[in-house]
């Protein structure tokens, strides 16, 4: 094994890209587990960046994106006083890997991945080798820091799976270098679905923008979104396979109020529609403000978070170099 952890809390890494505001999909998928693995998991956490340009990005827009995606991890609970938390651009021990990762990986292990399929149909004309590429870098983001448990949405079980893949494969051509990672999803909430379409994953890049809720959404939009969310036919409020609508808003309700999906089924047992939503509505906004309020106040400190981000950049680069220097060497590369 490259590295020899110096205590025996498993290590956790996982990244979001600075694509466009989170919301709460988002959060429940991700950034809720992330904040209570920081009790008993030595945390890495991480702005994806160089997979944001997989499509192109304006400059400025994402500089400032990756500042708010990052103030927003904090926002949300990730405490840079426990957790390592920077930029992916910040340490190229990334780019090198995942160039090494790209010679491991077949072209039909990565033609199969569904996340290249769905979102290449959606580019007109210009398909970037990055985009189907994109899977490989992020076995390189988990497998650089010998991570143990990656906890992401759903959608990204099929990566973690992949990554497994290429490190059993690096492992029995050149030794035992890298640790397999487990995936981790959410009981309730790994895939929150569009307000508007609950067949469809709720969705940063989702034109209609009432699908989604927002992390900084204003109040007022929350009402608007929950409000007009669409419903199922009949009346019960219960979780099941033929509720997707309900299902989706009751799992979004038990994560963000901290109530359990039976407990709610209680509660609203023979109450309607409108009654839940109002309810929902609040629990939401009550989740959101005191998320709001910390989140502004950071941005409002730009000196204090580049030196997190700088500091977590130099801590990442210290673990990541011990794993690359050991790759070079079962490699013989150099
Ligand atoms: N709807 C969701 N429900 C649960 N988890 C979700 N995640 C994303 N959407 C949901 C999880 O959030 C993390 C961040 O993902 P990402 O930024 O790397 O990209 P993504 O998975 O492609 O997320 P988006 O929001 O749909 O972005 P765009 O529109 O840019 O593609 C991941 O752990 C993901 O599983």
């Amino acid at each position: 094994m490259g590295e020899v952890k110096m205590n025996k809390r498993k290590r956790t890494f996982s990244g979001i890209q600075p694509t466009g505001s989170l919301h709460i999909g988002n959060y429940i998928g991700t950034i809720k587990q992330w904040v209570e693995m920081q009790k008993d998991h030595q945390c890495i956490y991480c702005v994806v960046d160089l997979h944001a340009i997989t499509v192109p990005k304006k400059p400025e827009v994402l500089k400032e994106r990756i500042r708010e995606v990052a103030a927003l991890f904090i926002a949300c609970g990730v405490d840079p006083e426990k957790s390592i938390i920077f930029i992916q651009s910040h340490n190229p021990d990334h780019s090198v890997l995942s160039w090494i990762m790209d010679c491991t990986a077949s072209m039909g292990q990565l033609e199969r991945m569904t996340q290249y399929k769905s979102k290449s149909e959606k580019q007109k004309g210009f398909v970037s080798v990055g985009l189907f590429n994109y899977p490989a870098l992020m076995a390189a983001d988990i497998l650089l820091y010998q991570t143990d448990v990656v906890p992401v949405g759903d959608d990204q079980k099929q990566h973690v799976e992949l990554t497994r893949d290429l490190a059993q494969r690096f492992n029995s051509r050149y030794g035992e270098v890298f640790t397999e990672p487990e995936v981790s999803l959410q009981k309730v909430g790994a895939r929150v679905m569009s307000l508007q379409d609950p067949s469809a994953k709720m969705s940063k890049s989702d034109e209609d923008p009432n699908g989604t809720i927002d992390l900084l959404d204003s109040l007022e939009e929350v009402k608007k979104k929950i409000m007009s969310a669409v419903t199922d036919s009949g009346k019960e409020i219960v979780f099941k396979k033929e509720k997707l609508a309900i299902s989706n808003l009751l799992g979004i309700y038990s994560q963000l109020g901290n109530i359990s999906i039976e407990e709610l089924e209680k509660k609203y047992q023979g109450k309607g529609y409108g009654e839940f939503k109002k309810d929902l509505v609040e629990a939401v906004v009550e989740f959101l403000k005191p998320i709001q309020k910390k989140y502004y106040r950071i941005m409002k400190n730009q000196e204090g978070l580049e030196k997190i981000l700088k500091q977590g950049g130099e801590k990442a680069r210290a673990i990541s170099q011990k794993t690359l220097a050991e790759v070079y060497k079962v490699m013989g590369l150099g």
